[in-house]
């Protein structure tokens, strides 16, 4: 039987921090281990300049990222890891399948009315507003069975099957609807400094945020600055609100060593929010160390970075090219 095909993108605007790591790389590599699924992981730097990028420091920061894709236990050989403009079939596609998406629902995404507020009226770049429509373009060049999007992204998710539907209904069966895939056991980690909102690579304060090369020093003093609440009280509360730093730093913890709720309270029982702290904090830093390590290795090494991000888009375009051929016979495009 086929393998199911899994697909997921981050985009190398920042270095990725740990909630990119709790919860989607380390599932990733999980999931790449087993060998169940053919994965496709890439860093969609045609996504990122949607916000304009500083081309010298882009171009370090996409390095930056593919190394750490590596570190954090990412293997070529066992998935497809490619940067999204190094596969021409997404740009492609991207452009004919926005002639079967529809203004109205583009407009209607929630994620571009939200980002393009930023913006002077009718000031936003159209990548801004097209963004679902490449989205689209990268889920159904693939083929891909599961997307593991986020709630933010599921409004995309739902338009990338709206559009492959139209396409089919015109041209016949091409494209394969993507389901939204809730991965096992992720954890949601939120912002340091105000934990009812999700940690992101963004935010415009630095302490939010624990990015994946942080020093250990600056992991455990974010860590110790992390906002919590007045009570002293180690305890898992999921539907308090008031309790949200704290529920927060203990699903981190969770994560990091792999430890129940009902384990991290009583350890922390007898405690105070600094040991707590200190200890998520080191925690952490103790799973960053050999990630680091390994990202050091590989970053100074060009050569093998470069072989590895072209056996990723060889095998990436490996898999999309037939597909946009069909595409391309379908709509009636001449080909040579
Ligand atoms: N805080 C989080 N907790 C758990 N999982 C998270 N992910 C992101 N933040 C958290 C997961 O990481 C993958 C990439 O998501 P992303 O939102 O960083 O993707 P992006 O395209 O790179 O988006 P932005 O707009 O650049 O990011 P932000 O909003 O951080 O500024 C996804 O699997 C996501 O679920």
């Amino acid at each position: 039987m086929a393998k199911k095909t899994f697909l997921s993108g981050i985009q190398p605007t920042n270095i990725p921090h740990i909630g990119n790591y709790f919860g989607a790389v380390k599932n990733w590599v999980a999931s790449q281990n087993t060998g169940e699924m053919e994965s496709f992981y890439f860093l969609a730097d045609l996504h990122a300049i949607t916000v304009r990028q500083d081309p010298k420091a882009f171009k370090n920061q996409t390095l930056n990222c593919f190394a750490l894709f590596l570190a954090m236990g990412l293997e070529p050989e066992k998935s497809a890891l490619f940067v999204q403009s190094h596969v021409l079939e997404h740009s492609e596609l991207a452009w004919i399948l926005g002639c079967y998406a529809m203004f109205g629902e583009l407009s209607r995404m929630t994620q571009f009315k939200d980002k393009s507020g930023a913006h002077k009226e009718g000031e936003a770049n159209i990548g801004l507003f097209s963004y679902p429509v490449l989205q689209a373009a990268d889920i159904l060049i693939y083929n891909a069975d599961f997307v593991p999007v986020g709630k933010d992204q599921k409004q995309h998710l739902e338009l990338a099957r709206n559009i492959a539907q139209r396409f089919n209904s015109a041209h016949g069966e091409t494209f394969k609807l993507p389901e939204y895939y809730a991965t096992p056991n992720t954890a949601k980690i939120m912002s340091l400094s105000e934990p009812s909102k999700k940690m992101s690579k963004s935010d415009s304060n630095p302490n939010a945020a624990v990015y994946m090369l942080d020093s250990r020093d600056m992991v455990i003093k974010k860590f110790k600055r992390a906002v919590t609440d007045s009570e002293a009280l180690v305890e898992y509360r999921g539907d308090d609100e008031s309790k949200a730093g704290i529920n927060s730093l203990m699903s981190i913890y969770s994560a990091a060593t792999g430890k129940g709720f009902g384990e991290i309270q009583s350890e922390f029982a007898e405690k105070g929010y600094g040991d707590f702290k200190t200890a998520v904090g080191e925690s952490v830093a103790d799973i960053l160390a050999p990630i680091q390590k390994k990202y050091n290795e590989i970053r100074s090494d060009g050569a093998f970075l470069e072989s590895c991000m072209k056996q990723g888009a060889e095998k990436a375009s490996a898999k999309a090219r037939p597909l946009l051929h069909a595409v391309r016979e379908k709509i009636g495009f001449l080909q040579l």
